[in-house]
C-alpha cells in the first residue's frame, strides 16, 4: 500500500504526520524542480511552518526535464511525501504536507503550468533544477544562447522549455493581465544564485521585448540564498529503509537526507512571503558572504574528495573519511585555502570546518562520489577556481586546489587509478571527450583542457604559475595515483 491520506492513520507513531488543516493551503508558490533537495529543504521547512505556526502557504511542484515519476508519484498519493533523517543509524521520519498541486510540462503541457504560474495569489516562484537548468555560462554568469533549449525558446517565447523561458513567458502574462509580479528565488548552489538567475531571465527577456525587460528590471526580486543540507540521490535501500520507517507503506516520492540543515535568504520579496524566519530561517540583507563560505568550504571540499576519492577507489564520502590523509587533506583545504578567502563575519570558520566533517562521517548517508563529481564544468568555477584567483593576487599557496582541479581533470580525461572506464556526466561531456582524444596524457591535456574559457577563463590559461601548479599535481596523479598524491600532499603540511 502507498502513503495517501488514507493510509496516513496507519503509520507508526513516531512518524510526524501533517497535523493541520491542509485545505487551508492556498497554492502561493510554484516551485520549479521537484527533486530530493528541494523535498527535503525547502518543502519542510514550509511544512514546520504550517504545522506550527498555522501558516497557509501551500506549493505546487513543478518539472519540466526529467523527473516525470516524481510528479505522477505525488500525484497518486494525494501530494502527500516524507522525509527521513538519517542520523547515522538513527533515523527519523516526517511527512511533508505543503504540496498542493502537481504538474509536468510533458504530460501536463507548458499551457497548464503557466496557467498555474500566472494566477493572481502565486507570489514566489523558487527554483532547483541543477546549474545546468540556468543554461548559463559559469565564468561569466551570463546566458548561453548556443544552448539548443534556449535557442528553443528565443523562437517560440510562448511554449518554453527552460527554467528563463517559462519565468520570462509567465512575467510576459501578468504584465499583460495587469498583475503583480512574483518573486523569483533560486535555491541551487551556484555563487550569487539570484544574480544567475536575473541575468539569464533579463538577457533572454531583453531579446523578445525590451519593454518587457525594462519592466523585469523595475518590478521584480530575484533574492540570493544560502541553502544546506546533504541530499543524496535515492536508492532502492534508501527506498527500502523509507518503508521500513512508515511501517511497511510504500513511498516512492519519499526522500533522505541528513538531519542538519540550514537556508539564509536574502530578504527581497515584492509579493509577500511565508514568516520563514519563525522555523530557524535566517532572512538578511546580504547573503553573500554565507553563499561563498558555504560554497568554498563545504562544495568545494565535497568536490576535492569527490574526484580524489573516486579515482582511490572510494565510492562514498564517508569512504573518504575513513582515510585519515583525506581528512587532513580535506580540512587543510577548508581552514588554509577556503576559509582564508572569505568575507564572512562572526562565524568560527575552524569549528564550521570541523563540523563539516562530522557530517561528511555519517554512514547513513552513503552520499556518492560519482554524483558530485558530475556537473564540474559548472561546479569548479565557484568552488575551486575564485580561490585559486585570491591566492594568486596574494602570492599564497593553493596545493590542495590545483590537485583538486588536477583530479577533475584526470576524472575526466575517462579512467580511475585501478584502469576502470568513468561515465562522465556533464553537460560539456562531449567537448570533454573531444579534449581528451586529442592531448596526449601529460601537460599537453592540462593545457588542453584549460582551453574551456567557459569554465577557466582567460585569466587562469595564461597564469604561468597557476599552470604549473596544476600541471605538477596532473603528472602526480597520472604517476603514483590519487591516494598517494593526497597522502604525500597531506604529509608535507
Ligand atoms: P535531483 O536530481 O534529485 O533533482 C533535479 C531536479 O532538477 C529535478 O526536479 C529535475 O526535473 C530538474 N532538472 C534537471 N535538469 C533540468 C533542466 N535542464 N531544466 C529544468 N529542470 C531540470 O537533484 P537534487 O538533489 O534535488 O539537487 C538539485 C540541486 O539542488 C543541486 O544541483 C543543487 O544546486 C541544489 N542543492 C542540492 C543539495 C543536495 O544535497 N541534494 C543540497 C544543496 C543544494
Ligand atoms: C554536493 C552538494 O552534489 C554536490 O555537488 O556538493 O549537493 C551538497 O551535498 C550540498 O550542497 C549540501 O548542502
Amino acid at each position: 500500500m502507498k502513503l495517501s491520506i488514507k493510509t496516513l492513520p496507519q503509520l507508526p507513531k513516531e512518524v510526524v504526520v501533517p497535523n493541520y488543516d491542509r485545505n487551508k493551503l492556498k497554492t502561493k508558490i510554484v516551485h520549479l524542480g521537484f527533486g530530493a533537495f528541494h523535498r527535503a529543504h525547502q518543502a519542510v521547512f514550509t511544512d514546520i511552518l504550517a504545522a506550527e505556526h498555522n501558516s497557509d502557504w501551500g506549493y505546487c511542484e513543478v518539472n519540466l526535464i526529467g523527473g516525470e515519476k516524481q510528479i505522477e508519484d505525488l500525484k497518486q498519493q494525494d501530494y502527500l511525501f516524507s522525509i527521513c533523517e538519517m542520523a547515522y543509524d538513527n533515523w527519523s521520519t516526517r511527512v511533508v504536507g505543503v504540496a498542493k498541486e502537481a504538474l509536468h510540462a510533458d504530460i501536463d503541457g507548458i499551457a497548464k503550468i503557466l496557467e498555474v504560474i500566472t494566477r493572481p495569489e502565486i507570489a514566489i516562484v523558487s527554483i532547483t533544477v541543477t546549474e545546468k537548468g540556468y543554461c548559463y555560462l559559469p565564468a561569466t554568469a551570463s546566458i548561453d544562447t548556443n544552448n539548443t533549449l534556449i535557442k528553443h525558446d528565443i523562437e517560440n517565447p510562448t511554449k518554453p522549455k527552460t527554467v528563463p523561458g517559462v519565468i520570462v513567458e509567465a512575467l510576459y502574462l501578468r504584465k499583460e493581465k495587469g498583475l503583480k509580479p512574483f518573486t523569483v528565488m533560486s535555491c541551487d548552489n551556484m555563487p550569487e544564485n539570484g544574480h544567475v538567475t536575473r541575468n539569464v531571465v533579463l538577457a533572454l527577456a531583453k531579446l523578445r521585448d525590451p519593454n518587457l525587460a525594462n519592466w523585469i528590471e523595475q518590478n521584480v526580486t530575484f533574492p540570493s540564498t544560502m541553502v544546506d543540507r546533504i541530499v543524496p540521490a535515492v536508492t532502492p535501500e534508501t527506498m527500502e529503509k523509507i518503508q521500513k520507517q512508515l511501517g511497511g507503506i510504500e513511498d516512492p516520492a519519499g526522500v533522505a537526507g541528513e538531519p542538519f540543515k540550514q537556508w539564509v535568504i536574502e530578504d527581497n520579496f515584492v509579493n509577500g512571503r511565508p514568516d520563514w524566519q519563525k522555523v530557524g530561517v535566517e532572512l538578511v540583507n546580504d547573503v553573500l558572504p554565507y553563499e561563498e563560505m558555504k560554497l568554498r568550504m563545504l562544495n568545494g571540499s565535497h568536490s576535492f574528495l569527490a574526484y580524489l576519492g573516486y579515482l582511490a577507489g572510494y565510492l562514498y564520502i564517508d569512504e573518504c573519511m575513513q582515510d585519515p590523509f583525506y581528512v587532513k587533506a580535506a580540512r587543510h583545504l577548508m581552514i588554509n585555502e577556503q576559509a582564508s578567502t572569505l568575507r564572512v563575519k562572526g562565524v568560527d570558520l575552524q569549528a564550521y570546518a570541523d563540523s563539516l566533517l562530522d557530517r561528511y562521517r555519517n554512514t547513513g548517508l552513503k552520499h556518492r562520489t560519482w554524483q558530485i563529481a558530475m556537473d564540474g564544468t559548472l561546479k569548479l568555477p565557484q568552488r575551486m577556481l575564485d580561490s585559486v584567483r585570491f591566492h594568486l593576487a596574494n602570492n599564497t599557496p593553493f596545493d590542495c586546489l590545483a590537485l583538486g582541479i588536477a583530479a577533475w581533470m584526470r576524472y575526466v580525461s575517462g579512467t580511475d587509478d585501478a584502469g576502470k572506464a568513468i561515465e562522465i556526466s556533464d553537460p560539456m561531456v562531449d567537448k570533454l571527450k573531444e579534449l581528451v582524444a586529442n592531448s596526449q596524457d601529460n601537460q599537453e591535456r592540462v593545457k588542453s583542457l584549460l582551453l574551456l574559457s567557459h569554465v577557466f577563463g582567460d585569466d587562469l590559461p595564461n597564469n604561468q604559475y597557476f599552470v604549473e601548479q596544476v600541471t605538477k599535481a596532473y603528472l602526480s596523479l597520472r604517476d603514483i595515483g590519487a591516494k598517494q598524491s593526497v597522502e604525500q600532499l597531506a604529509e608535507s603540511f
